[in-house]
């Protein structure tokens, strides 16, 4: 199917506008124990009875460790600039401190230069969530120890990659490893306790900054930044009280991390509000915290409503939801972009993560296997539309990345949801490209073909 191109937003985007797909290495690698790989505490966690919805684990996934350049050439046919993976800190570093894991490393060598042998240039995230269960041992993301333990690791992956990459990311979405790892539990490593959340979520951000620093030291050439899960909240009626909730969730979920990166300090209300809970900082962290970034990545899938009587209220105002009961409001991300370049005015922004889970059928055709997900085309097509407009009123946003390649291990919901542009058969692991992704690689040719036409119109005449 190629949907007709009226579908696709009508305005250009700049020509070096960065269109790309994203995964993780948990996720879709497999491979749980390969090569010398370490154990992850999400290795752990899915052993927990009832941790994960469908009983499901990680060990498998979509097995792409063993099936890296069929997946390649997945890519490569979408027609993306670029390619977001993570790498498995337990894969390349199996206790989190001392040894690499040279088999591991040589896997993201050879991904990288597939990439690179496709045009397509690779976006490096160090953290998406697999932190190696030895440091969880000793403490985890709540023991600063950790943090240097991070540095070590982020110094030794950019030494070996950091000038193959285009950019490499700190963490993926602190505010779920902090809250959903450690305040809800609902996440490895299933602790629950406000005060060790936000302690984490300090480590997470000083980790960071360190990072930035001691990267920038060793003269890394690869543009470096963070990406952080964003929503616009609100509150659920015009009662002050719903607006007081919505403000102190607006400043737990954006400004706990945006005023810290960007202004070198935790947002007052939220600390009061936090008593006993909050973080043990040391003298420096924050200057630390507010190095100051090539680019801020966010992930947007919905927006936030707040009442004073239940945080992120059940009411949804009549808009439709994907298969995770999140609303899609591609208004939300225009919004979202406004205020980021208004109130903290980062140098670049580049939208890491959009997509959504739905039931998708796989059907099969006398053409062959076949998944009409005319939900997901349209929820990506009306979220490039809002990119759109907010470019439009002059946010500076580089690029944008559909999540995900293909469907894969959504975390607690295990293999249920499916995000992908490209459907996993589970049983098989065949891969099947949904109509998602054929929608996407008609608007990608169609912006080429832009680009080459504005290319073309630049030429002087002879
Ligand atoms: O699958 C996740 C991803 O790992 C992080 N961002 C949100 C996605 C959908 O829940």
């Amino acid at each position: 199917m190629n949907p007709p191109p009226s579908r696709y937003p009508s305005h250009p985007f700049a020509a070096d506008f960065v269109w790309g797909v994203a995964t993780s290495a948990f996720q879709i690698e497999g491979a749980a124990t390969a090569d010398g790989k370490g154990e992850s505490i999400w290795d752990r966690f899915c052993r927990q009875p009832g941790a994960i919805a469908d009983g499901s684990h990680g060990d498998v996934a979509c097995d792409h460790y063993h099936r890296l350049e069929a997946d390649l050439d997945l890519i490569a046919d979408l027609g993306v600039d670029a390619y977001r993976f993570s790498v498995s800190w337990p894969r390349v570093q199996p206790a989190g401190q001392g040894a690499f894991n040279e088999a591991g490393l040589a896997f993201y060598g050879r991904l990288i230069d597939g990439l690179a042998a496709r045009g397509i240039k690779p976006y490096l995230t160090l953290n998406h969530w697999d932190l190696p269960q030895a440091l969880q041992d000793q403490g985890g993301w709540a023991r600063r120890d950790t943090v240097h333990r991070f540095v070590d690791y982020a110094r030794h992956v950019a030494a070996r990659l950091g000038d193959r990459v285009a950019a490499i990311t700190t963490h993926n979405e602190p505010w779920v490893m902090a809250v959903l790892g450690h305040e809800s539990g609902l996440f490895a490593p299933g602790i629950r306790h406000r005060g060790t959340a936000m302690q984490v979520a300090h480590h997470l951000l000083l980790s960071h900054g360190l990072a930035l620093r001691a990267l920038r030291a060793d003269a890394c050439p690869a543009r470096l930044g963070i990406v952080l899960n964003l929503s616009p909240i609100g509150p659920a009626t015009d009662s002050p009280e719903d607006a007081a909730a919505a403000r102190l969730e607006d400043g737990r979920c954006v400004r706990w991390y945006m005023d810290p990166l960007f202004r070198g300090q935790y947002p007052a209300d939220v600390w009061q509000h936090l008593g006993a809970d909050v973080p043990l900082v040391h003298e420096g962290d924050m200057a630390a915290i507010a190095t100051p970034m090539d680019f801020l990545g966010i992930n947007y899938y919905t927006r936030g409503v707040v009442s004073a009587s239940g945080t992120w209220s059940a009411q949804h105002g009549g808009k439709p939801l994907t298969d995770m009961g999140w609303e899609i409001v591609p208004e939300g991300l225009t919004e979202l972009l406004l205020r980021l370049h208004r109130e903290w005015r980062p140098p670049a922004l580049y939208v890491m993560e959009n997509g959504a889970a739905f039931q998708d059928t796989l059907e099969h055709t006398p053409e062959g296997p076949r998944v009409h997900d005319a939900d997901r085309v349209d929820y990506i097509a009306r979220h490039i539309g809002a990119l759109d407009d907010a470019v439009a009123q002059g946010v500076p946003v580089a690029g944008y990345m559909v999540w995900s390649l293909m469907d894969n291990f959504e975390w607690a919901s295990g293999y249920a949801k499916r995000f992908g542009i490209v459907h996993t058969d589970y049983a098989t692991l065949a891969r099947t490209p949904k109509d998602s992704y054929l929608w996407y690689r008609g608007f990608l040719r169609l912006q080429a073909q832009r680009r080459a036409q504005a290319a073309q119109a630049q030429v002087p005449v002879p």
